[in-house]
């Protein structure tokens, strides 16, 4: 291993104990590391979603650059944590997206939002270092890759010589085929192969340096995975959460949310989001990327307050 510093509450990185279940910690006392110091999940975080982009499969996620720093003062009002901006769409049949293009979109608002709130860690979601490196350059503290490192090999020692914090997301494929259904291939045991390909992904990180610490492990609803797939990871989403690290969840408005409640549109997902969010809380998820922050706010801190 590249790099031996091993942050106080370090996980085993073998996903076979750990703070769940099995190891007997609580997630709560984790904190996530992120290049603005240490953010302590003692309560359920909000990662409030910004899409710089013309195309986000929820047209209410979308802004530009001239709108995004209201949107923004409003999402933090509304109790977001962390702010996640994005430059590519990942909704199948979306545009790939050049790095100067998506750079462009999103550094001169990363800038802004850095100037405006220094103290709110900024998150840029984006799976191309030459983009994830111009954003931290600009202020971010946390890369959101939402190809767990797979897919440009100079993302993760960017994220070690940053001293960024990392979401890790569980995918399969391109950023373009990753929503469909195309590798949504799993044996019967759905969550057994996430947990061994975030794994993985977990390798990749601490081989470049990336410490323990600051490594957030995502699940990826609805990404290389049919509604079914979606349900049993977070069915079983304690084996995640097993593994020692935060979890993040971004259940916000998918489809799966829809098809589980008798097919309904976009427009009409908030409240099966909410309920989606509550039961990954009560297993253990800590961080939650969401498009409607107030709502969601609202729901966690009463669910927080209920679960044993
Ligand atoms: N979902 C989306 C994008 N990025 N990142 C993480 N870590 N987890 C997620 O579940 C996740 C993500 C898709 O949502 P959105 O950004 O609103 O849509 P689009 O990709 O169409 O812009």
């Amino acid at each position: 291993m590249a790099n031996d510093v091993v942050p106080v509450d370090s996980p085993p990185l073998d996903g076979t104990a750990g703070i769940g279940p099995s190891g007997g910690g609580d997630p709560r006392s984790l904190s996530w590391r992120t290049r603005l110091g240490p953010l302590p999940l003692d309560r359920p975080r909000i990662m409030g979603v910004l899409n710089l982009t013309p195309d986000s499969f929820w047209p209410g996620s979308r802004t530009d650059a001239d709108d995004a720093l209201r949107r923004a003062e409003a999402l933090i009002g509304a109790g977001a944590d962390l702010l996640d901006l994005g430059g590519e769409s990942t909704r199948p049949g979306a545009a790939a997206v050049p790095p100067a293009e998506e750079a462009a979109r999103v550094v001169p608002v990363v800038r802004a939002l850095a100037r405006e709130w220094p103290e709110l860690p900024i998150s840029v979601d984006t799976v191309k270092a030459a983009v994830a490196e111009a954003a931290l350059d600009a202020g971010a503290a946390v890369v959101n890759d939402v190809s767990g490192l797979r897919l440009d090999p100079a993302m993760a020692p960017l994220v070690a010589r940053a001293g960024a914090g990392v979401v890790l997301m569980h995918s399969r494929s391109t950023v373009e085929r990753m929503a469909s259904y195309e590798t949504a291939a799993y044996g019967d045991d759905v969550v057994g192969e996430v947990v061994a390909e975030l794994g993985e992904a977990v390798d990749r990180a601490r081989a470049a340096g990336v410490p323990g610490n600051a490594i957030a492990l995502d699940p990826g609803l609805g990404f290389s995975k049919r509604t079914a797939d979606t349900v049993a990871v977070l069915r079983s989403l304690r084996r995640l959460v097993a593994m020692g690290f935060p979890v993040l969840v971004g259940p916000s408005r998918k489809r799966f949310v829809g098809e589980l409640a008798g097919g309904l549109p976009v427009e009409e997902r908030l409240p099966g989001t909410i309920a989606a969010c509550v039961v990954a809380l009560g297993a253990g998820a800590r961080l939650f990327r969401v498009h409607d922050v107030a709502a969601v706010r609202r729901a966690l801190d009463v669910a927080e307050a209920l679960v044993p």
